[in-house]
């Protein structure tokens, strides 16, 4: 009869262990089309003490899964993606840039604007179209804001125009979460081409 007990005592706590963790899966794709997977991007599960508790990088299709996450806790989700500083920064990105900051013609997308920001100050200036012409003639190799920035892919912008408020990826877990997908902004790419 103790042996009974213990057995079932035994599969209750093996389950409550299995129950306490949680996944968090998703994939990331390029903000250009939503939909071309980016590969080889950092993706680590960050806690509130700003410990490291899983990390992995994302697949040829784009997808990542973060396992074995302590449930009740909140989440950072921390991408990083090296890639070249220069891909799709031109000087017509410049050009936009410029007819942006001057009222002549608005970008048409709160990607577009997160992608200007490559000083990383929260603001599309004259100072981020600086940074973007040392890269394009090679005197700068990065960019203060890193090549790419990652936001989640449901954020709405209440604000389009200022869309600065939501680059921060932050998750409460209390269960499996399957899509938190997520979209990789190239800076300095303003048409994203
Ligand atoms: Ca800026
Ligand atoms: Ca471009």
């Amino acid at each position: 009869m103790k042996r009974i007990y213990l057995l079932t005592l035994s599969l209750f706590c093996s389950f409550a262990l299995v129950a306490q963790t949680a996944s968090i899966s998703g994939t990331v794709t390029m903000a250009s089309d939503n939909i071309t997977p980016l590969e080889g991007v950092s993706v680590q599960a960050v806690d509130a003490n700003g410990n490291l508790v899983d990390f992995t990088t994302t697949s040829a299709s784009g997808n990542y899964v973060l396992e074995d996450l302590p449930v009740g806790a909140t989440y950072s989700i921390v991408c990083s993606f090296d890639g070249s500083v220069l891909l799709g920064v031109s000087t017509m990105d410049v050009v936009l840039g410029a007819m942006h900051i001057l009222g002549i013609e608005s970008l048409d997308s709160p990607y577009k604007i997160l992608a200007g920001d490559a000083n990383d100050s929260g603001s599309l200036s004259t100072l981020d179209l600086v940074l973007m012409r040392r890269v394009i003639l090679n005197i700068d190799n990065t960019f203060p804001a890193g090549s790419w920035r990652f936001i989640l892919e449901s954020t709405s912008f209440p604000n389009p125009m200022n869309p600065f408020d939501a680059t921060n990826i932050e998750v409460q877990l209390t269960d499996d979460i399957n899509n938190l997908d997520i979209i990789g902004i190239k800076t300095g790419d303003l048409q994203q081409d």
